[in-house]
């Protein structure tokens, strides 16, 4: 069992008022919040060893360096990657994704698919129809169901020989559905096609084994795991990422220079050209050993709670909807109150206190689908509580009543 009112007080910003109320945090969708720890972490590194990495000779440089491949390994272990070049650091889950797209344009054909799923976020989204209209190759889209689960039947009728790429999100942003990654990685693989999984929305909720997964490339971010903005994984299996031309040119990710040409390093420094958030690559490491320490299983457990206590005391709310009522879900309530639109609900809640998101949620598709404008969402996090809930519950009725 949790002691929640410890683990609250590791994130001083929890106890703040916002507009002269105690925050209530349900954005953890969008950013989680960052233990002191974390927030530590990240000033000891500027006080004590702050230095470019993987270049000088001087023991600072060697110190930073080691701290930043202390924590490439730390990835590695936690999401059980066979080797630590397969861990790639990124500025976040839409830099990771780009640096696949941008590598496949030079292997896709006119005529090869690219599968995507209708549950998508807009970053596994735009930068495929950007790669599609480079290459000439063709977007096809899984389809979902009223539920918001992916249609199986229909994503298998989609697989070809043409198939060249499948991407699908672990987890909904928008919906907090969990999609069977694993079955839909070995039907592509089944026609030979590579997998990327959008990890943004699992990774503070699940460690992922992305050995056991067998995706090709998996993507996420820091700052949804209590670690720094600005910070991300992409995890590639090695043959892919031989196969993957460089994204970006510059310092580091060479062998040798010369005007005729240039020889490129090995992995991981191959993609990693320039220097990095070397503060966020190390501290990225330190939330993922908190989070550890808080364990996975105790995570679950409090946030499964939590999603349970929400849907029931939400759905008490005459003409309240839910979107994405499908059974494998993470802790996100995503509604609506007929009539009402989700912006004017957030706005008065905020008033009180209470952070959610309203919008699309950059995930426009899917709102469509439902032919909203948007919804309320409403994510949680194993440091929120039940009582927390009963605040946004009660907000949310005040709202109503002024809006209706
Ligand atoms: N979703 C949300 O409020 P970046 O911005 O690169 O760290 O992550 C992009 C991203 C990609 N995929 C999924 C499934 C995501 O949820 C996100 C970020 C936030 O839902 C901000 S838009």
């Amino acid at each position: 069992m949790l002691d929640i009112q410890k683990i609250r007080a590791e994130f001083p910003i929890l106890s703040q008022t916002v507009n002269g109320k105690p925050l209530v945090y349900f954005d953890n969708g969008a950013t989680s919040q960052k233990p002191q720890i974390v927030i530590d972490a990240i000033a000891k590194y500027y006080q004590e060893i702050n230095a470019n990495i993987h270049r000088g000779v001087h023991t600072l440089s060697q110190l930073a360096t080691d701290a930043y491949e202390i924590s490439r390994g730390k990835v590695q272990h936690h999401i059980n990657a066979k080797f630590a070049h397969e861990v790639l650091f990124t500025s976040g889950t839409t830099h990771g994704i780009n640096l696949v797209t941008n590598g496949f344009a030079s292997i896709l054909k006119p005529g090869d698919e690219v599968i995507v799923s209708s549950l998508e976020h807009h970053s596994n989204i735009v930068p495929w129809q950007m790669l599609c209209e480079k290459t000439g190759a063709v977007l096809r889209v899984i389809p979902m169901n009223e539920d918001g689960e992916l249609i199986m039947k229909a994503y298998e009728a989609l697989l070809s020989e043409k198939t060249k790429v499948v991407t699908v999100n672990h987890i909904s942003n928008a919906l907090g559905i969990i999609n069977p990654i694993k079955y839909m990685i070995e039907k592509a693989h089944a026609v030979g096609a590579a997998v990327l999984i959008d990890g943004a929305q699992a990774v503070p909720h699940l460690k992922p084994d992305v050995q056991d997964l067998d995706c090709d490339f998996y993507a996420f971010s820091g700052h949804k795991m209590c670690g720094p903005t600005g910070t991300g994984i992409l995890y590639g299996k090695e043959a892919w990422l031989n196969k993957l031309p460089p994204y970006q040119g510059g310092g580091e990710m060479i062998k040798e220079v010369t005007f005729e040409k240039t020889t490129y390093a090995d992995l991981p420094h191959k993609f990693e050209a320039g220097t990095p958030n070397i503060a966020g690559g190390i501290v990225l490491g330190t939330a993922i050993d908190y989070l550890n320490s808080v364990g996975f299983e105790n995570i679950q457990k409090q946030e499964e709670e939590l999603l349970a206590h929400a849907t029931k005391s939400l759905l008490e709310i005459e003409g309240l909807k839910i979107y994405g009522t499908g059974k494998n879900k993470a802790s996100v309530v995503s509604f609506n109150i007929d009539g009402i639109h989700p912006y004017d609900i957030g706005s008065i809640i905020d008033k009180l206190g209470i952070a959610v998101r309203t919008g699309h949620h950059c995930a426009q598709p899917i709102m469509n689908f439902f032919c909203i404008p948007g919804t309320i969402r409403a994510s949680f996090s194993f440091y929120n509580t039940k009582e927390e809930i009963d605040l946004m519950v009660e907000a949310v009725k005040k709202a109503k009543t002024m809006l209706s």
